[in-house]
Parts: C-alpha cells; structure tokens; sequence
C-alpha cells in the first residue's frame, strides 16, 4: 500500500483526484475522510492543506505528494520532484502600484515588499544583489499597498484580474510553477515500482488531455497535402475505402489547432470529418 498526500480543499484538490481516477486510482467521494483508501487500487488518500504537504512527504507520513511546485520550493523539504502534472498552472511574480515607473529591479531598494512566499523571494533579492524588506502575510496579499503595509508585492498570478483590480501591475516574472508528483526519499522497492506505475498512468492521462482524434475521408490526389497539414508526431494512419481513389485518413492533432485543421483540411476536399475526444494516450 503507499500513500498520497493530496490538497484537502483549494484550487488543486479537484483536479488531483480527477487525475487519480482517470489512472484508475478511483477514490469514493462520498467517504472521503481525512484518510481515506482507493477502491481500485492499492492506495491510501491523505487529505492536508496544500502548505503541509512537502513536510509530510519528507517526514514520511505520506510516500507521494501532489502540490504545487512553489509550495516545494518555498518549502525547501527534501523531498524529489518525480514529475510535473500539467495542471496548476501559474507564476510568482513581483507587483507594483501601476502609476509607479519601473525602471528595473533596482526600483526595489530600499522598498517593502509584502507577500506568503519569503523563502523564494529572499533567494531571489540575494541572487539579485538586491536590498528590500520582506513582510509575511498569509492571505490577501494583493491588497498590502493600498493599505499602506508595503510598496509591492510577491505573489502568485494567472489571469492577472487580481493584480489589475487592486491597481497593481506585474513587473517581473521570478518563478514558474504548475501541480508536481513529489515522492519521499528512500522509498522502498515495491514503493518505487508502485511510483513508476503511477507515474505511467498519469503521464497517459496527461497526454491525452487538449488532443482530439480526427478521421476524414480524403481522395487519394489529396493525401500527400494532408499529410502536410497534419502535425507531424507520426504519419497519420491511412486506410484504402471502399471507393477506388478514395481513403480514409486517422489523425491526433492538438484541441488548440483542431479548428484550423479542419478547416484547412476541408478546403482541399476532406469530407466525412470527424472529431472524437481521446480517453488515453500511451506514448
Ligand atoms: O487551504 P490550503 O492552504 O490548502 O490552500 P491555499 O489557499 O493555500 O491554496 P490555493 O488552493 O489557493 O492554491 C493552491 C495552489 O494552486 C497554489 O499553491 C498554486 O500552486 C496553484 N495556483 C494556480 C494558484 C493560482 N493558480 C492562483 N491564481 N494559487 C493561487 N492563485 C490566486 C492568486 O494569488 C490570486 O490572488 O488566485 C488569485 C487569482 O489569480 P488571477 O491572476 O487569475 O487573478
Ligand atoms: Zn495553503
């Protein structure tokens, strides 16, 4: 049996244990408790606050983590980071007040930067040769310059909304994170077979996500610039019909790009097109 820690409740902890059930790590929502045990495999759930999680990996109190990377590193556990999950995605930027004019990180000296992140953004100032002065707070950051508690701030962006309706402008961009599988050193030989397992199953499920199936049925006199249309990640499959002269034609192409495919692909005659969602991927 090994052991996840995952986020109780947050941005991340939806999105983890849908990663889990489509590795086939399902986990009844319904029994959730603080700890509670796959159904389809032989997995124990561990429920924390994301802030948590690198140290109960590294104690051993958990095998394997799912958490932000800023977390790990803000952290600074031992723990290893086994791979990156693909969800999550943000950054740890620096703010100022949007009338202020940014010349460079020199504007920071001297200045307080307010923020729950100070492990990351002392190695920064320092590697930086920078000399500011660092306030912890732990929830709404964004607002510490307008109440006058610091000069910017050092906090995670996505969209970007909350730092332009607190007035604030994004001046530099110090660390990039997304949701990563951490695992706890020394993990026993069944436990590092059981991570390789879980690691393959989850890289197959991140793989699949954002690529669409596409079939058509194309002229043979087509073909050759279709092929060119299509991303090149392998030929596309390509099967005779039952109309001389005509073929059909099987490909995976990124959901970004699906509508320009298509479009391009009709415009050279493909007809009969089709686009399926891909349930896994196994590179
Ligand atoms: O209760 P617990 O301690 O477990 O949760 P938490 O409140 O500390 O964390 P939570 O659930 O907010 O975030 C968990 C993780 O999600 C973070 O550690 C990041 O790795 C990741 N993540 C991804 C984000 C965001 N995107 C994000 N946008 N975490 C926070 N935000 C905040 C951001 O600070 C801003 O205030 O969301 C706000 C909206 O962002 P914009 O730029 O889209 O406006
Ligand atoms: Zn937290």
């Amino acid at each position: 049996m090994i052991r996840i820690a995952i986020q109780a409740k947050g941005r991340l902890s939806e999105e983890s244990l849908a990663m889990l059930s489509e590795a086939g790590i399902e986990v009844d929502d319904s029994k959730r408790k603080f700890l509670s045990q796959s159904s389809s495999y032989p997995m124990e759930i561990l429920y924390l606050r994301d802030d948590d999680i690198p140290q109960a990996v590294a104690l051993g109190v958990a095998d394997l983590g799912i958490v932000g990377y800023n977390e790990v590193l803000e952290r600074g556990e031992e723990v290893n980071v086994a791979d990156r999950l693909g969800f999550g995605g943000c950054r740890i930027s620096l703010a100022i007040p949007k009338n202020e004019e940014y010349s460079g990180l020199q504007w920071f000296n001297g200045k307080r930067i307010a923020t729950s992140y100070p492990n990351i953004l002392r190695a920064f100032l320092d590697e930086k040769g920078i000399d500011a002065k660092i306030s912890v707070i732990t929830g709404s950051v964004e607002i510490a310059p307008t109440v006058g508690m610091s000069d910017a701030i050092f906090d995670i962006v996505s969209s970007g909304g909350t730092l332009v309706s607190n007035g604030l402008k994004e001046v530099e961009r110090v660390i990039f994170s997304e949701a990563v599988l951490i695992a706890r050193k020394n993990l026993s030989q069944e436990h590092l077979n059981a991570l390789e397992q879980i690691k393959f199953r989850l890289n197959a499920v991140k793989d699949s996500r954002g690529k669409k199936y596409v079939l058509m049925n194309i002229s043979n006199d087509s073909l050759e610039e279709a092929i060119k249309i299509l991303p090149s990640m392998r030929s596309p499959t390509i099967l005779p019909l039952a109309q001389s002269g005509w073929s059909s034609l099987h490909t995976v192409v990124d959901a970004a790009e699906l509508w320009e495919k298509v479009e391009q692909l009709k415009s050279i005659g493909a007809e009969d097109i089709l686009v399926l969602s891909v349930e896994k991927m196994v590179l």
